[in-house]
């Protein structure tokens, strides 16, 4: 089978739709037909500056979202990227090929570290991109399902491979991008030319796990456009465009589909309609979670077993690596 591997940062108390729909939706249908490893990247989350305590909490109620949402833990390795020390050591041979312009040039560092201030920006925010090069080539995967935004992350991690085989031999299988056609990059609902993401303000983002009242109110006060027409044009109607591909991405329909079945009424019935697809889709997703996080006894074994799992691939990628660049044997 194919090997895909993808993670997600423990950083908020709910993953949101853009995650869901741009990212964890194929991990869970891809689990189908391939020998998938999905982690809990808590590394990544300490680039910018973490509360331990909600760290923790985090870490477990990304897992129990993960699994609530159809990540199955008999078929896809399911772990927390700090059980598997290979992460962080195969991430220093790599940091130790890429150069400083070229991980100075990653767009997503830019932004961030703009938000953050100099002070506030850390040199593991820097080498993040690194480090999640590692995650995937660990696992030799050949597909890595993720948003359109990480795309420019996936093209370092094949130069870095590309760049070690070169130089060392065969070591790295070179993985691609698996970026979903319809709803690659959600917009956040309030300033729709931006990605829906957890840290623009709470009103433009709507969280898995946010109360239905709360979710109906986020879709009902979005942000559309002029016009009255329900019609998907992404640089005329941006707003609408994305309440389009977000319900057709969850109900399955085919956008043309729901412009007709929207003909002659207005954006009101469009929000409306949405707001239930969304949240009939969500109340599943949050009473298994909620029972997931009630005893966390089941969610620690299948953790366990994840990392297991995950260092049978990692262990011996890193053995070789360690060889080829020339350290000692420990013996
Ligand atoms: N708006 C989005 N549309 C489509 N996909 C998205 N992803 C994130 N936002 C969107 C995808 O979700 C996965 C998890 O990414 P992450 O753990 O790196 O989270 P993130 O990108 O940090 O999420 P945010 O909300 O955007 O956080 P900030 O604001 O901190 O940058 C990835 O596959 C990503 O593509």
């Amino acid at each position: 089978l194919p090997r895909v591997l993808s993670g997600i940062q423990p950083t908020a108390d709910s993953f949101h739709l853009g995650n869901y729909l741009g990212a964890l939706k194929q991990w869970v249908a891809l689990q189908d037909d391939h020998d998938a490893f999905y982690c809990v990247v808590d590394l990544h989350a300490i680039t910018v500056e973490q509360d331990p305590a909600t760290l923790r909490r985090r870490t477990l109620v990304s897992a129990a979202q993960l699994l609530a949402l159809g990540v199955d833990p008999d078929r896809s390795a399911l772990f927390v990227q700090s059980h598997v020390p290979e992460h962080a050591q195969l991430g220093w041979v790599l940091q130790c090929m890429t150069g400083f312009g070229e991980a100075s040039r990653m767009t997503q560092f830019k932004d961030k570290s703009q938000r953050q201030g100099t002070t506030g920006t850390s040199v593991g925010l820097f080498t993040y991109p690194v480090l999640q090069a590692a995650d995937i080539l660990l696992y030799q995967a050949q597909r890595v399902p993720v948003g359109e935004d990480q795309r420019q992350h996936l093209e370092l991690t094949r130069d870095l491979a590309t760049r070690f085989n070169n130089r060392f031999g065969p070591t790295f299988t070179l993985p691609e991008a698996y970026i979903p056609p319809g709803a690659a990059k959600v917009l956040d609902l309030q300033m729709p030319d931006k990605k829906m993401s957890k840290s623009l303000p709470p009103a433009g983002c709507v969280n898995l796990l946010d109360d239905p009242k709360v979710t109906a109110k986020k879709i009902r006060s979005a942000v559309t456009d002029t016009g009255r027409e329900v019609v998907a044009d992404p640089a005329g109607k941006p707003g609408v465009t994305n309440l389009l591909t977000i319900h057709a991405a969850l109900s399955g329909q085919t956008v043309p589909q729901l412009e007709e079945h929207f003909a002659g009424r207005g954006y009101g019935d469009l929000k409306k309609e949405l707001a239930e697809v969304v949240t009939d889709a969500l109340a599943p997703v949050q009473a298994r979670t909620a029972e997931l996080l009630a005893d966390t006894a089941e969610l620690e074994r299948v953790l366990a077993a994840g990392a297991a799992r995950a260092r049978e691939v990692a262990a011996p990628t890193l053995a070789a690596v360690y060889d080829r660049v020339g350290f000692l044997p420990a013996g």
